[in-house]
């Protein structure tokens, strides 16, 4: 057993030294809270030690895609060289990876999905589920894998405050991103909140004094945690990651109402699109699976609705929007040993993209083979 997740002294030396050296540094997270906060606490914590950030990117799932995109990397590519550091995805970027290394980034994948059919070439990979990483616990949120990249890279120099501060949002990353609340996962969460009662974040304060802090930790922290999911990205920028770097507690008040809102608001159309499935299944009661998309339909909601979909009806749930051409969707598969993963593996002839974890994954493919995709997994499901 290793006590230290791979890779993780060779990053945190090399982005010390990219510090050192006054390097360029690129942070590129996923638009999620996972993501956001991974990126928050590594900017944090990289300013700690006196470097600086050239550039902080978040693509937008809905017109981006998941991942690191070539559009993307062409609007960096004047910032080569720099080191160009990839937070709550990159690992599945075989192809992208190649073309930022050409355009002379040198890359850094910090991420916790599974891997795939291979990954991507450069020594600078941090991923608790790569095949030889024997890490003992490989249920950590990117944003806790982050937070041990940030206590390696910080060491004995981390003040009591600076460590809570980023354990905060570890902990509000660590909850929002699903995964089991177990061991590390629960330590982090313990802390973290204990602290965010106390919270010099700006943006923590706010929620707190809008929302009220009693009701905040008598069961309504999904509250934050929904509004800070809401935010989306717009050309590459996020408004979640503002508001958790903001200085000003009056701007942070004024982003804050806006996206609880917003959040109310999609509430609302999440209840809608779940209606409209459950109306849809009942004629469909004996397939294994749920499997069920439409043009009206925001992929950016897919993922809650099938969330609640699987967890009432106990079924591998695929949720899509389709395109004019192509389909794009979100799967959870909540029951132990039905890996959605897995599922889509027999299908990736057919798949544009496919990833992430037993539970929580999502595809991409061309409206032409959404029939095939929906009777390959559904005999998959049959066994
Ligand atoms: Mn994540």
């Amino acid at each position: 057993m290793e006590n230290k997740i791979k890779n993780l002294e060779k990053v945190a030396e090399r982005i010390k030294k990219a510090v050192l050296n006054k390097e360029r540094i690129i942070l590129y997270g996923d638009s999620d809270l996972d993501g956001i906060s991974s990126v928050v606490i590594l900017e944090e914590t990289i300013k700690n030690l006196g470097g600086e950030i050239s550039a902080v990117f978040f693509p937008d799932r809905e017109v981006d895609g998941y991942g690191v995109n070539a559009k993307a990397l062409d609007i960096l590519k004047d910032k080569a060289p720099a080191l160009f550091i990839t937070l709550d995805l990159g690992i599945g970027n075989v192809k992208e990876v190649e073309i930022a290394k050409k355009l002379g980034f040198e890359v850094i994948i910090i991420d916790h999905h599974e891997t795939l059919n291979g990954i991507p070439d450069t020594p600078l990979i941090i991923d608790p589920k790569q095949k030889d990483d024997n890490y003992s616990f490989k249920g950590l949120a990117n944003v806790g894998v982050t937070f041990r990249l940030c206590e390696e890279i910080l060491g004995d120099k981390i003040s009591e405050n600076l460590r809570n501060s980023l354990l905060e949002l570890a902990a509000l990353g660590t909850i929002s991103d699903m995964v089991p609340q177990t061991d590390e996962n629960q330590k982090i969460i313990e802390e973290g909140l204990r602290s965010l009662k106390n919270t010099f974040r700006p943006a923590l304060r706010a929620f707190l004094d809008i929302l009220g802090e009693g009701y905040v930790f008598q069961g309504a922290l999904q509250k934050i945690i929904s509004a800070l999911n809401a935010a989306e990205s717009i050309n590459y920028k996020n408004d979640s990651y503002l508001l958790l770097t903001s200085p000003s507690i009056d701007k942070c008040r004024e982003i804050v109402q806006d996206l609880i809102d917003k959040t109310n608001y999609k509430q609302q159309k999440i209840k809608e699109i779940t209606q409209e499935v459950e109306r849809r299944i009942t004629q469909k009661s004996q397939s294994p699976i749920i499997f069920q998309g439409d043009q009206a339909w925001k992929l950016t909601l897919a993922g809650s609705v099938a969330s609640i979909i699987a967890q009432r009806y106990e079924k591998p749930t695929f949720i899509f929007k389709k395109g004019d051409t192509e389909s794009c969707g979100s799967v959870r598969s909540l029951k132990e040993g039905y890996n959605s993963v897995d599922a889509m593996k027999t299908c990736e002839d057919f798949l544009i993209t496919y990833g992430g974890h037993a539970k929580a994954s999502g595809f991409r493919l061309k409206n032409e083979n959404l029939e095939k995709f929906e009777k390959y997994l559904e005999e998959y499901f049959k066994k």
